[in-house]
């Protein structure tokens, strides 16, 4: 582990109040992360501040103790320390990269492959399925007690990084975790009803155009989606929306690498990738400033939809024949 874990376990212990955050559009691991340690925090009597830069998506305010996450703060208020999760690089804490770049102390827990140790005291473990993996590790040695509502958010934050449990970071230690969070209340059940199993109409409007789109390229080990403004109006959906999308290609057999692409504003696109077996698409991602994991990445970038296509599949060639490096 790339860590100076008990530094971050000492800081924390002695510290009293603390600012957490995650990356923009969280995802179920950031907030469920940020929510299990602003809960553990609390609960040892610490003073904690929970800040996104935007409201959360429907699904995710669901998660037990999201309502305590703000989007504005006093700006004047002293912290102990600035803590970051689940995010792999400074920028992508957005608003707030600015205030963090202080004279606070900042802590980043994170698992991403490409994460650039951005924090004073940085905590990244790339074998970790999740951050919720790595804040129950830090939970657990602070001697803090896991109540249901942390239980259920460290759940959650596992849950959503391993696909629920099926994806190809799950491995024994993230299921132990999962069993320990149902002896202190978890209903899975319950947490993917809300979390997971449980959207709109207008997200399967969404998928129905998104399928239609689905093309494949070097002889069918490459399988691309395409989402264009148009269609996320035209089903009256949000980006949050097609989360997931990516395994319908993913999922064709025959399928190595998976792309979904985003429009997210003129000549604004955001590319997901996933792999099935070999290819690193964390590598791939940046070589177009990207990032993520092994098997799950993403990057954005701005131009014309016909070059970038034509660029990535050029470059994910080199992968997919081994000729990169
Ligand atoms: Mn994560």
């Amino acid at each position: 582990m790339r860590v100076s874990f008990q530094r971050v376990i000492t800081l924390l212990t002695e510290g009293g109040s603390f600012l957490l955050t995650t990356h923009r559009d969280p995802d179920g691991d950031g907030v469920g992360s940020m929510l299990a340690l602003g809960g553990a925090l609390s609960k040892a009597g610490k003073d904690v501040v929970l800040f996104t830069e935007k409201r959360l998506s429907p699904s995710l305010s669901l998660l037990r103790g999201a309502k305590r996450i703000v989007q504005r703060f006093d700006p004047g208020k002293d912290f102990d320390a600035v803590v970051a999760l689940d995010c792999a690089e400074l920028a992508r804490l957005g608003k707030l990269a600015d205030y963090s770049g202080g004279a606070k102390p900042l802590i980043n827990i994170d698992h991403h492959e490409t994460n650039d140790l951005f924090g004073d005291l940085n905590l990244v473990d790339t074998n970790s399925s999740s951050t919720g993996e790595l804040v129950f590790k830090v939970i657990n040695t602070m001697g803090i007690p896991v109540d249901s509502e942390v239980a259920e958010n460290l759940f959650a934050a596992i849950q959503t990084d391993t696909g629920s449990f099926r994806y190809h970071n799950t491995t024994s230690t993230s299921l132990k975790i999962a069993a320990e969070m149902m002896e202190h209340g978890v209903n899975p059940w319950e947490v993917s009803r809300k979390i997971m199993d449980r959207y709109e109409p207008s997200r399967l409007r969404l998928l129905e155009m998104a399928l239609g789109t689905i093309e494949f390229h070097h002889e069918g080990k490459i399988g691309m989606m395409t989402l264009s403004s148009d269609m996320f109006k035209k089903a009256n959906a949000h980006q949050g929306d097609s989360e997931r999308f990516v395994d319908y290609p993913r999922f064709v057999s025959g399928v190595e690498i998976a792309v979904m692409i985003r429009e997210t504003g003129e000549n604004d696109y955001k590319f997901s990738l996933r792999s099935n077996n070999e290819v690193n698409v964390a590598q791939l991602a940046s070589l177009f400033g990207g990032g993520g994991h092994a098997r799950a990445a993403g990057f954005e970038c701005h131009g014309s939809i016909g070059v970038l296509k034509e660029d990535l599949l050029i470059k994910a060639g080199w992968f997919l024949n081994g000729t990169f490096n």
